[in-house]
């Protein structure tokens, strides 16, 4: 019987020790976690293996290893944990938009028409925490931004249309499409309250009163704190006013638009099929 020499062993186990990406994690290790011992990142999520496993404790196979629909490197970038569900970016589970700096937004100002960008302004939402309007946007469907006022009959009824499709002021079918484009997750829908029930500045247990009573858990529901400054920038002849935003920021539909206009425009962002 031929022994194998013992220098004939060293490559294979020179080779399992080494680690050819140079990502901290040994071909060894990476065999055993199934990763690609020749890519750094496997799961493309610009994190390496080395620094999922070793450092942030998180799945270097997943790009949301929490499942708590916030990619790792989303988190990473946040600060909060990629490896606990319970730490999230928004308590209310809103959208992240990675990109938005890069959208160039321009400020709340002036007078908003049809082919303006949506200007960029952060707002309190229902949660407490101050919510970028921007992380709605670039998300690949529409955005209606409804700015109301809680003392507004016409706005509760919308609301309520939107959480419960009861139609009490007979709003037209194509808001009864707008409400399946939103459960199929094709639209999103930002509400912005101006005013409180008594035509004053908007407080934080006012906003989670509208939520109350017209409950929808993907709606954020934001306000600015002490002020209505906001509100009145986007405002229109009458609460509520309503604007259609593509994906891309760009406005579809202006307030004052008629409703054939209105529903042209949501036929131009292609919103009539919901999501499979
Ligand atoms: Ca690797
Ligand atoms: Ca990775
Ligand atoms: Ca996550
Ligand atoms: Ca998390």
């Amino acid at each position: 019987m031929r022994r194998l020499s013992p220098l004939l062993l060293l490559p294979l186990t020179l080779l399992l020790a080494c680690d050819a990406d140079e990502d901290g994690l040994s071909n060894a290790d990476e065999k055993e976690l199934g990763t690609d011992p020749d890519l750094a990142d496997t799961d493309g999520d610009g994190l390496s293996d080395g620094q999922e496993v070793n450092d942030l404790g998180t799945d270097p196979l997943s790009l949301d290893s929490d499942a708590d629909g916030y990619l790792d490197q989303e988190e990473v970038a946040v600060g909060s944990d990629p490896a606990d569900a319970a730490s999230v970016i928004y308590t209310g589970s809103w959208p992240y938009n990675a990109d938005k700096d890069e959208m160039g937004a321009p400020d709340l100002g002036g007078s908003l028409q049809v082919g303006d960008t949506f200007p960029r302004f952060s707002l309190t939402d229902q949660h407490g925490q101050s919510v970028d309007v921007y992380d709605f946007f670039g998300q690949g469907v529409p955005v209606i931004v409804d700015i109301s006022a809680m003392w507004c009959g016409p706005c509760n009824a919308l609301a309520d249309m939107v959480a419960t499709g009861e139609d009490e002021y007979g709003f037209s079918n194509e808001w009864g499409h707008i409400k399946e484009h939103l459960d199929a997750g094709a639209m999103r829908w930002i509400t912005i309250l101006g005013e409180n029930k008594m035509g004053n500045e908007m407080t934080l247990s006012a906003a989670e009163k509208w939520e109350d009573d017209h409950p929808r858990a993907d709606i954020p529901i934001l306000f600015e704190e002490g002020a209505k400054t906001t509100a009145y920038a986007l405002l229109a002849d009458a609460w509520p006013t309503v604007y259609l935003v593509d994906a891309d920021g760009t406005i579809l539909s202006r307030p004052g638009s008629t409703d054939s206009a209105f529903y042209k425009a949501l036929d131009a962002a292609d919103a009539w099929s919901p999501a499979e």
